[in-house]
């Protein structure tokens, strides 16, 4: 039998009670099976995103998306899964925790000397983990209803996640513009199983941001222009993350010490106060990324960086934007001598003009602190030893 024979076989059969009865029972075996494979939420959902094409449109036109050209690639397709994989009829939405235990934002985000990178991004990258389980998911409906089209995707597929997560009753789409649940908050990741089967679809929830507006008023480059709306060029994530040269002056203060992603918008959030953390192993912060000095991770080799972020999301920005990050964040460190020697040690042994652009402007930064300018303090050392020991001038 062919997909669409089973898609069509099985839409015609959901119209008589039988059918329909077995294809109920079926979609709370998928939750149990998904829950079984690990995922905290398993909801369904129909294709159809109609109601957030002309958004989708207007985020695109005002260049929001900045030099993530994927974004615009895919044009309305994102809106589309039955376009994007012809004879879809259900999203298969599930939600998978990523909150490690003892995740310290307070203290990392405290101490200035301290490199903090997002909480998602301290274990193991999620693309593969969550990918792995869609698809086991997929085999085990197939091997229960007999031929099955579907296919998983996480992250890297042209589709709007959270408006489908939504629909399928995951959450709401808060005013940070990411998905969020009463009972969970928002620290998870999103993947979605597209499927020819026609199963019964959920319910959403109501939207409980009410008048809140406290993810807006936080964050710190005001990249939440409106409510809902992100511009992605404003945001420090993308700013870290996405953006492949040099990060606008403008921004390099309020970044502080976030060297990869941001979460300030989620942990202001107040319903993240009932967020639980996640069991998963892939996702425990590795030792060597969290509770770091920027100073011990800008000693990073090539190599070591490499070694260090195999299997993380961290390696695909590449060793230039990892130094890139970390120098901002060591140009908005206190200031001390070490950071002053380290940046230029590096500036010394760098010749790349991104990295080094970054590295003068952290320096000037670090001068202007310190209490005394070390040029003049030097210039004067200088000047009494030409005097007093001309000797070893
Ligand atoms: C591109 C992208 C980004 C970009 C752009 C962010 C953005 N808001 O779009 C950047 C790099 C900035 C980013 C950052 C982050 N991301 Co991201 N990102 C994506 C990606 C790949 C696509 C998102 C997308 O389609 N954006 C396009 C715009 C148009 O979509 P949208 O924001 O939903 O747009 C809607 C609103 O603007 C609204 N709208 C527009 N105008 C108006 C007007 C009104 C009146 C209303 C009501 C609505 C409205 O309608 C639009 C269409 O639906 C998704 C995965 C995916 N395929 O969905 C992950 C994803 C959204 N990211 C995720 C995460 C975890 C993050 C970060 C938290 C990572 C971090 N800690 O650093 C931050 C959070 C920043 C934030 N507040 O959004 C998760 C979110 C999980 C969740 N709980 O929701 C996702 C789903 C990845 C995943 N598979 O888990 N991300
Ligand atoms: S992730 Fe940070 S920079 Fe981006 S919208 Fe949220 S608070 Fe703003
Ligand atoms: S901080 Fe407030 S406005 Fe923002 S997502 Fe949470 S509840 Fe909604």
């Amino acid at each position: 039998m062919t997909k669409n024979q089973t898609s069509e076989t099985l839409q015609t059969a959901s119209q008589t009670p039988l059918a329909s009865a077995e294809l109920n029972a079926l979609a709370k075996n998928i939750k149990e099976w998904g829950k079984a494979l690990g995922f905290q939420a398993v909801g369904i959902s129909d294709v159809d995103l109609k109601d957030q094409e002309a958004n989708l449109q207007a985020w695109l036109d005002n260049q929001y998306h900045g030099e993530m050209d994927y974004m615009e690639r895919h044009g309305m397709m994102r809106a589309r899964p039955d376009e994007l994989l012809p004879g879809t009829l259900r999203v298969i939405s599930v939600r998978m925790d990523y909150l490690p235990e003892d995740a310290q934002f307070a203290a990392n985000l405290e101490d200035k000397d301290l490199a903090y990178i997002s909480r998602y991004a301290l274990g193991r990258d999620y693309h593969k983990v969550l990918r792995k389980r869609l698809k086991q998911l997929g085999d085990k409906i197939k091997s229960e209803v007999g031929e099955l089209g579907f296919r998983p995707f996480v992250d890297s597929a042209p589709i709007l996640e959270r408006p489908l997560a939504e629909k399928a009753g995951l959450g709401w789409v808060g005013k940070h513009s990411l998905l969020l649940d009463k009972d969970s908050g928002s620290w998870f990741f999103l993947g979605e199983l597209l499927i020819d089967l026609a199963l019964p679809v959920d319910q959403a929830q109501q939207n409980q941001c009410g008048q809140c507006v406290a993810c807006m008023k936080i964050c710190p480059t005001q990249a939440i222009v409106a409510p809902y709306v992100v511009d992605g060029r404003r945001c420090i994530s993308y700013l870290t993350i996405e953006l492949q040269g040099a990060i606008p002056s403008e921004f390099r203060k309020a970044i502080g010490n976030r060297i990869y992603g941001c979460d300030d918008c989620q942990l202001i959030c107040p319903w993240n106060r009932f967020a639980e953390t996640t069991q998963e192993s892939d996702y425990q912060a590795k030792d060597f990324l969290q509770n770091q000095s920027l100073l011990s991770l800008f000693a990073w080799s090539e190599s070591t960086f490499l070694k260090n972020t195999e299997g993380s999301p961290i390696r695909r920005i590449g060793y230039q934007r990892w130094l890139r990050n970390i120098a901002i964040a060591l140009g908005n460190a206190p200031s001390s001598i070490d950071v002053i020697t380290s940046l230029q040690n590096k500036l010394t042994e760098s010749e790349d003009e991104l990295i080094n652009e970054h590295i003068e402007w952290a320096l000037a930064e670090q001068q202007q602190k310190l209490p005394i300018n070390i040029d003049r303090l030097n210039q004067r050392l200088i000047k009494a030893v030409k005097k007093g020991l001309p000797r070893d001038a």
